[in-house]
């Protein structure tokens, strides 16, 4: 079927928008900020796939003074004719009628999918209103909705020479619990699809008053601008090799670049939704990968006879890689329904890839030889580390015997009940032990900061007490002996004060957990837990709040004199009590959960701040030195 022929008739009426709004969870995930952003990501979505179709070069990202947000397309435009069926125009039915996108069916062009996908009417009915603005064979033609229902009859209000679309909608505050949209989500999101849409020019703007924002991303090299990126800060040792091939009705795009790094960051989007569970994609990507690289380098003697092969971990020591597939009908599995399942892309990703590596070894020796030289030395390292390991194992640490001593554990024996605080020096420590529900909640104390692993392998890591008290008191064991299911509490708490000294042992540990305890994170258990900055008291009134701006208005409201606004320096200044009430008790405390994102930016930071490369450390302190607002030295 020829684009022309696609209009109106292809949109399939498959049902109503009712369900959405009694059960909005089923359709976005949640009606927390996730969910909220969620509708946002909808939009952007069916703007990325113009742009991926080849018809849209621009998109706007607008976060309205008033809260509402609009995304602007130069795509086609919603197509504004009536559907010979129902009598309604095209763009009507596109936005009241769940999956009609145009995109499920036969002859749609190829999409996103997943909890995406679901399609723009899922973002009406679950607005208080929504406006759209399609510019389109000649005309500017306006519809509007409210809480789904229309609102405003479709009528062209002006002529126009453009195409384009433009939805605004305004969040129903009766469904979210929050409306409040956070730039730097949106502009990660945003930084992301422009990576992954070579060529397309998204701008985001926040003109909410107090918030004024703008950013603007176009990246010529694709996904190898987004391999750039992920290196900045590291010491790389090979030029970017990047692919792009369909076979088999799989469209294969692949970036990577070797680095000095001990771990691996290997990123894979399937229809532009990032699968954080990874897939068949990626599979396809490590057989290849492995088989070529020994291939290689048996045939060219970095590896001699007695050696034994790379492992898959092995070649991926220090490399940092995008897996973007395009599929025409994505299966999304998994937890979390992020982990791609077409068994066929498997093979297309292995075939096409491999082609191009072996092609890329040949006419590049001397990255070639770079990487042969870092898997031999990865292959020698995990050895080396096996040993240690064998002997930390031998002495029994990590076999669950000697829970360590500063650990003070919970009664309880039952996981899914169970929550470890990881608190900051001995003096919180002790408050957290004293104020705790010893049933469930165990304390680890760190004493000072916890190893740099961003410099080390798993070796030396043992070797550092914080780090094995921590990974014996998990029970998940570490490395090749790794066990999510042996993990003794559902909730790990990491508490640390809200300093500068605070935020810089939090990133340590998620970095240390990311790298290494990396499907903890993946299955939402580490939380953050969010001890108060100030306390204010009138009389036997008492109130705790983490942010200045609460205060302030705290302050003002109830008329609290400077004598009694107490600011926390610690989690040691507070009394167990009030460690208890404030941040421990389940009914009354607030956790951040943390998660991958959260994690990832952790890593990042880190890597641009203890990495040894001096320039873009400075030029990260530079360019954040302004939102330190509380230096608390
Ligand atoms: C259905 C069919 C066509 C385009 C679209 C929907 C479309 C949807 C959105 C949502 C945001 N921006 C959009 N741009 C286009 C194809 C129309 C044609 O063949 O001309």
């Amino acid at each position: 079927m020829s684009e022309s022929d696609y209009g109106a008739e292809q949109i399939q009426v498959l049902e109503g928008l009712d369900p959405v709004r009694k059960r909005p969870g089923m359709y976005i995930g949640s009606t927390d900020a996730r969910g909220l952003h969620h509708l946002v990501w909808e939009v952007l979505d069916n703007a990325i796939d113009e742009a991926m179709a080849g018809h849209c070069e621009n998109i706007i990202v607008r976060i309205h003074a008033d809260g509402s947000v609009s995304l602007f397309d130069d795509g086609r435009g919603i197509p504004v004719e009536k559907h010979k069926k129902t009598g309604i125009s095209a763009v009507e039915t596109v936005l009241t009628v769940l999956h009609a996108g145009g995109k499920f069916g036969g002859g749609g062009y190829k999409v996103s999918g997943g909890l995406h996908g679901v399609g723009v009417s899922v973002v009406n009915a679950l607005s208080s209103r929504t406006e759209v603005t399609v510019h389109r064979d000649g005309g500017k033609h306006f519809v509007a909705f409210e809480s789904g229902a229309p609102a405003e009859p479709l009528k062209k209000i002006d002529d126009s020479d453009q195409h384009g679309t433009i939805v605004q909608f305004w969040p129903d505050a009766t469904i979210f619990e929050t409306l409040d949209f956070d730039f730097p989500t949106i502009k990660k999101r945003v930084r992301q699809q422009a990576y992954l849409t070579r060529g397309v020019t998204i701008s985001l703007f926040d003109d909410r008053e107090e918030k004024q924002n703008a950013c603007q991303f176009y990246f010529e090299g694709g996904i190898s601008s987004f391999v750039h990126h992920l290196n900045e800060g590291t010491d790389q040792i090979t030029s970017i090799f990047s692919m792009e091939e369909e076979k088999d009705d799989v469209m294969v795009e692949i970036s990577l670049q070797y680095t000095q790094e001990f771990h691996d960051n290997i990123l894979s989007f399937a229809n532009n939704i990032q699968t954080v569970e990874g897939g068949t994609h990626v599979t396809g990507f490590s057989t290849a990968l492995t088989r070529e690289l020994n291939k290689f380098s048996r045939e060219n003697e970095f590896l001699k006879e007695k050696d034994p092969n790379f492992t898959s971990d092995d070649v991926r020591e220090g490399l940092t890689a995008i897996i973007s597939v395009k599929v025409p009908e994505p299966q999304f599995e998994g937890q979390t329904k992020a982990k791609l399942g077409n068994s066929n892309v498997r093979s297309a990703v292995e075939k096409a890839f491999a082609e191009k590596l072996h092609e890329f070894l040949i006419e590049n020796p001397a990255d070639a030889k770079s990487i042969a030289n870092k898997c031999a030395l990865a292959t020698r390292a995990r050895l080396a580390a096996r040993a240690a390991r064998d002997t930390v194992i031998r002495k029994g640490a990590l076999e669950g015997l000697t829970l360590p001593g500063k650990l003070a554990d919970c009664s309880s024996k039952k996981p899914e009940e169970s929550e470890i605080f990881i608190v900051e020096g001995d003096s919180a420590g002790g408050s957290a032990k004293q104020g705790r529900d010893r049933h469930t909640q165990a304390i680890l104390p760190l004493r000072g900061k916890i190893l740099n692993t961003e410099q080390c392998r798993l070796d030396k890591m043992l070797g550092n007490n914080e780090v094995k008290n921590l990974t014996v008191a998990l029970g998940t064991s570490i490395g090749e002996t790794f066990d999510a299911s042996k993990l003794r509490y559902h909730k790990v708490v990491i508490m640390t004060d809200a300093d500068v000294d605070g935020a810089h042992i939090r990133t340590l540990l998620l970095t240390l957990l990311f790298r290494h305890f990396r499907p903890l994170v993946d299955q939402g258990r580490i939380y953050i837990a969010q001890p108060p900055l100030y306390k204010l008291q009138k009389g036997r009134q008492i109130w705790y709040t983490m942010t200045d701006e609460e205060k302030d208005r705290l302050k003002a409201e109830h008329d609290v004199k400077g004598d009694n606004i107490q600011r926390y320096k610690g989690l040691g200044e507070m009394n167990p009590d009030q460690l208890w009430e404030t941040t421990m008790d389940p009914t009354k405390r607030t956790l951040l959960k943390v998660t991958i994102e959260d994690a990832e930016q952790a890593d990042h930071t880190f890597r641009v701040l203890m990495g040894d490369e001096v320039l873009p450390r400075r030029k990260f302190i530079q360019m954040h030195a302004s939102e330190v607002k509380d230096l608390d030295i």
